[in-house]
C-alpha cells in the first residue's frame, strides 16, 4: 500500500509553570524567594528523510505530542525542558495546516529539519521577581500553554527526472539499469504500483530519477491507475518519455507518444511544458526493421531528442542518456521549494500585542509580546529569515504605524535590542 496523503495531530509541549517558594532553612526566619522557572515545552520538528518514500507509517500513528516542560522547583531549581518530538517524513512532503489547507513547509531537501510547532515558554519563578523593594514576591507566571493542531501531510516526490510512458514499455527496467534501485519488473501491465526512486551517477554527477506506474489513454478521467501518480513527477526538471518502438503489444509508438503527451497536458500545464527526452526502447524486438523508428523520428525528431535503446541488452544504450540528462540538469535551476504560506503560532500570543513609541532620545521603538516572540524566531544572518521579519512587520501594520509616527527612510528603528534602518 502506498500512502501519499494523510492527516495527523501534533502538539508542542506546554511550558512548565514558574514556582512560588521561599527558602526554609534552619535558624533562618524569613528566607528569600527561591521558586524556579518552568522548563520550555518540547517542539514538534520535522526531518526530511531520503530513505523514506511513503507516508504509510502515518496511517497507524496519528498523534505526535512533544513533552511538556517541567514546573519550576524549590531552591532555585528550574524545571527541565520537555523533549521535542521528531517526525521523519519522505523528501518532498508538504506539511499543511488542515483547517486552511495552507502550506507550512515543503520538506524538499534530504536532511532538512524544520520546527513546525514551538514548545511553550516556561513561566518565571518568584525568584525572578525579587527587587530591593519587593523582597518577597508571592507570584510566579504560568508556562505558555500550547494547542493541538491538525496537520495534513502530502507527499509530492522530489526527483530530477521522471519516467513516463505506457505500461510495460520498460520504465522500471531502465531505472534499474541506470541506478542501483531494484524496482519490480515483469511482463505485464501495472507492475509498478508505487513510485520508485533511484540515484543515477554519471561522471561524478548524480541525480534522482523517479519511476511511476504506467499511464494509458483516458488516465486523466481515471482510466488505469489514473493520474494519481503524476504528482510524483510534477516537480521533476526532465521527463524521460519511454515508448515501445517495436510496437510489440500491437500499438503504434507514435500514437502512444501523442496520447501520453495529451494526458500530461490535461493533468497540468507545468508538466506538459517540462523538458522531455524520448527513449525508443525495445529496439531489439524490431529485428532489423526500423520502419517504426523512422516514422517516429520523422514525426518528432525535430522537436525532441530521441534515444534508440534496448534495455534487454543491458545498460550500454543508457550511458549516453545518463550523460545527456546530467548535461541538461547542470544548466537548469535547482528544484524550488513551494513557498510557506503560514507559520503556526500558539494562540496565546496575539498579533495585536505590539506598540510603537519614541524613547527619551527620540529613537523609534517597537515593543510588545508578539515582537519578543517574533524575534526569538528570527535569525538575522539568514536572508530568508530577515525577509520574513520585515514582511511580518509590514503585515501587522507596524511599518505604517512607524511612518505615521514620522519615521522616514534611513531613520534608525529599535526592535527590542535589534536596530535597523527604516526602509519603506
Ligand atoms: N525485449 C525487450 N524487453 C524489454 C526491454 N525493456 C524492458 N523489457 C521487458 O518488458 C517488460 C516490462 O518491463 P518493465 O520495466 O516492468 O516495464 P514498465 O514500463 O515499468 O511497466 P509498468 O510498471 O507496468 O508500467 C519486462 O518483461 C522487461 O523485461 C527491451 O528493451 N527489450
Ligand atoms: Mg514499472
Amino acid at each position: 500500500m502506498f500512502v501519499d496523503y494523510t492527516n495527523i495531530m501534533a502538539k508542542a509541549g506546554n511550558g512548565g509553570n514558574g514556582r512560588v517558594s521561599f527558602r526554609r532553612e534552619k535558624y533562618v526566619q524569613q528566607g528569600g524567594p527561591d521558586g524556579g522557572n518552568g522548563g520550555r515545552g518540547g517542539d514538534v520538528v520535522f526531518v526530511a528523510d531520503g530513505r523514506m518514500n511513503t507516508l504509510m507509517d502515518f496511517k497507524f500513528k496519528k498523534k505526535f505530542f512533544a513533552r511538556n516542560g517541567e514546573d519550576g522547583g524549590q531552591r532555585n531549581q528550574h524545571g527541565r525542558d520537555g523533549e521535542s518530538i521528531v517526525i521523519r517524513v519522505p523528501v518532498g512532503t508538504l506539511i499543511r495546516e488542515k483547517e486552511t489547507g495552507k502550506i507550512i513547509v515543503d520538506m524538499y531537501k534530504d536532511g532538512m529539519t524544520q520546527t513546525v510547532l514551538r514548545g511553550g515558554r516556561g513561566g518565571k519563578g518568584n525568584m525572578c521577581f525579587a527587587t530591593p523593594t519587593r523582597r518577597t514576591p508571592d507570584f510566579a507566571t504560568p508556562g505558555q500553554k500550547t494547542t493541538e493542531h491538525a496537520l495534513v501531510l502530502e507527499l509530492k516526490t522530489i526527483a530530477d527526472v521522471g519516467l513516463v510512458g505506457f505500461p510495460n514499455v520498460g520504465k522500471s527496467t531502465i531505472l534499474s539499469l541506470m541506478s542501483a534501485a531494484r524496482p519490480e519488473i515483469a511482463n505485464y501491465h501495472f507492475t509498478t504500483l508505487v513510485p520508485n526512486l533511484g540515484v543515477v551517477e554519471t561522471d561524478g554527477y548524480s541525480f534522482v530519477m523517479a519511476d511511476i506506474p504506467g499511464l494509458i489513454e483516458g488516465a486523466s478521467e481515471g482510466a488505469g491507475l489514473g493520474l494519481n501518480f503524476l504528482k510524483h513527477v510534477e516537480r521533476t526538471r526532465v521527463l524521460l518519455h519511454v515508448v515501445d518502438i517495436s510496437g510489440s503489444e500491437g500499438r503504434d509508438p507514435a500514437e502512444d507518444f501523442r496520447v501520453i503527451n495529451e494526458e500530461l497536458r490535461k493533468y497540468s500545464e507545468k508538466l506538459s511544458r517540462c523538458r522531455q527526452l524520448v527513449v525508443c526502447n525495445k529496439i531489439d524486438l524490431c529485428e532489423g526493421n526500423n520502419e517504426n523508428y523512422q516514422r517516429f523520428a520523422a514525426l518528432y525528431g525535430n522537436d525532441y531528442e530521441i534515444f534508440l535503446t534496448s534495455a534487454a541488452r543491458g545498460e550500454k544504450d543508457f550511458l549516453p542518456v545518463k550523460r545527456r540528462i546530467a548535461e541538461l540538469l547542470k544548466e537548469m535551476p535547482a528544484i524550488e521549494a513551494m513557498a510557506s504560506e503560514i507559520t503556526l503560532e500558539e494562540a496565546e500570543i496575539d498579533e495585536t500585542q505590539w506598540e510603537v513609541r519614541r524613547d527619551s532620545d527620540g529613537v523609534a521603538l517597537v515593543e510588545g509580546r508578539y515582537i519578543e516572540n517574533l524575534l526569538e524566531r528570527i535569525n538575522f544572518d539568514d536572508v530568508e529569515s530577515n525577509r520574513y521579519f520585515h514582511k511580518t512587520l509590514r503585515r501587522l501594520g507596524i511599518i505604517d504605524a512607524l511612518r505615521r509616527m514620522g519615521v522616514r527612510d534611513g531613520d534608525t528603528v529599535r526592535v527590542l535590542d535589534v536596530e535597523f534602518d527604516f526602509v519603506e
